[in-house]
């Protein structure tokens, strides 16, 4: 089988509950972040298991991405790759992926549990706590077994979740090299603010095979914290971003930093030249009161700008098709896409 996109990142089931300020205090969390479950956070999941009005729906950031993706593109256009245990929660996952025919060639883990992430929806905001379990358990191996092999090399494009640098940096470096010697395109994100802030020497090792960076603005100030970059304004940050080592020569570097509702910032960099070009997009614009939630607005907006690449779109037109279906995803409950299909 050959698939044009290649995802990899940590398949989790979203467990999804509305929560007020009182209990994000109670654990100590922010209004709007991500992080890793701490043992002291691990009551989360069984408390919000009995809310009456839980929803279980499939999440990991790069599986949200995937299946945005597959919903966009031709049918067998995306495989995703990553971890998961035997049970219930990965049925779930893959009852979602089929709904838009996703492929997936999961590493599955008898013994470990599928991993969840409690999505706490707080208004147009959402705190993310998430333990990895089977999706801390991927290893390269499992990309290098030829059927899995083969479809690496039949891809043209790839996308990481940065959260995934916290499981397999190895595994990413790995798609990266082949990426980079083959001249594919290769897209990462940075996913949440503790990625650059806690992971970043394994960030710094594969930012070099990255052709796109993609991340919003609160990961593109943890990143300039945690590299000194001296600076708080966005488009300095993104030229420093689009200026680090690349291994791929051949094609510029290109950084987008979505803002919310602000415009989206890209900047491009062509070692060549030395030329930067900036240039900023709206988002489309939408009435509050159809925000349903916004738990995965940032993946279904990586997913329609990956399309876009995919279909062979220009810069301008595959950032609109990202704002084109953060607009459906956000009207949806959790990271999930409209049924009937939209087009773009
Ligand atoms: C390593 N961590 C913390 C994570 C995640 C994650 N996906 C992968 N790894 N923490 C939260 N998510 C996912 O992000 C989506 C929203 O962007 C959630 O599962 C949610 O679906």
């Amino acid at each position: 089988m050959s698939y044009e996109l290649v995802c990899l990142g940590n398949p989790l089931l979203d467990i999804q509950v509305d929560v007020d300020s009182s209990y994000l205090a109670k654990y100590g969390l922010k209004e709007n972040d991500a992080i890793l479950a701490e043992p002291q956070h691990m009551p989360i999941f069984d408390e919000i298991l009995g809310y009456k009005d839980v929803k279980l729906v499939a999440g990991g950031a790069a599986q949200n991405t995937a299946r945005g993706a597959q919903y966009v593109l031709p049918a067998k256009s995306v495989l995703y790759f990553g971890s998961v245990g035997k049970d219930v929660y990965a049925d779930k996952l893959v009852d979602a992926n089929q709904s838009v025919g996703l492929s997936t060639a999961y590493m599955v883990h008898e013994d470990i549990a599928t991993g969840k992430c409690a999505a706490l929806i707080n208004g147009v905001n959402r705190s993310l706590v998430t333990d990895l379990a089977a999706a801390n358990h991927f290893k390269p191996s499992h990309l290098e077994k030829p059927e899995n092999w083969a479809i690496v090399e039949a891809a043209k494009v790839f996308y990481i979740g940065g959260f995934h640098l916290t499981v397999s940096p190895e595994a990413i470096e790995l798609l990266g090299k082949h990426s980079a010697q083959e001249n594919k395109t290769f897209i990462m994100n940075f996913s949440a603010p503790f990625i650059p802030q806690f992971f970043k020497a394994a960030l710094d090792q594969c930012a070099p095979y990255a052709d796109y960076i993609v991340c919003n603005e609160s990961e593109a100030a943890a990143y300039a914290e945690s590299h000194e970059l001296g600076t708080t304004d966005l488009e300095e940050i993104a030229k420093k971003v689009a200026a680090l080592p690349k291994a791929n020569t051949k094609k510029p570097r290109v950084v987008i930093f979505t803002q919310g509702t602000d415009a989206t910032l890209a900047v491009s960099y062509d070692a060549a030249t030395k030329e930067f070009s900036t240039s900023k997009f709206a988002v489309h614009a939408l009435d509050s009161a159809k925000i349903v939630d916004t738990n995965g607005a940032g993946d279904a907006f990586a997913a329609g700008f990956t399309a876009g690449l995919v279909k062979g779109k220009d810069l301008a037109t595959s950032i609109d098709m990202g704002h084109w279906l953060a607009k459906l995803s956000i009207q949806e409950v959790g990271p999930s896409y409209p049924f009937p299909k939209q087009a773009y």
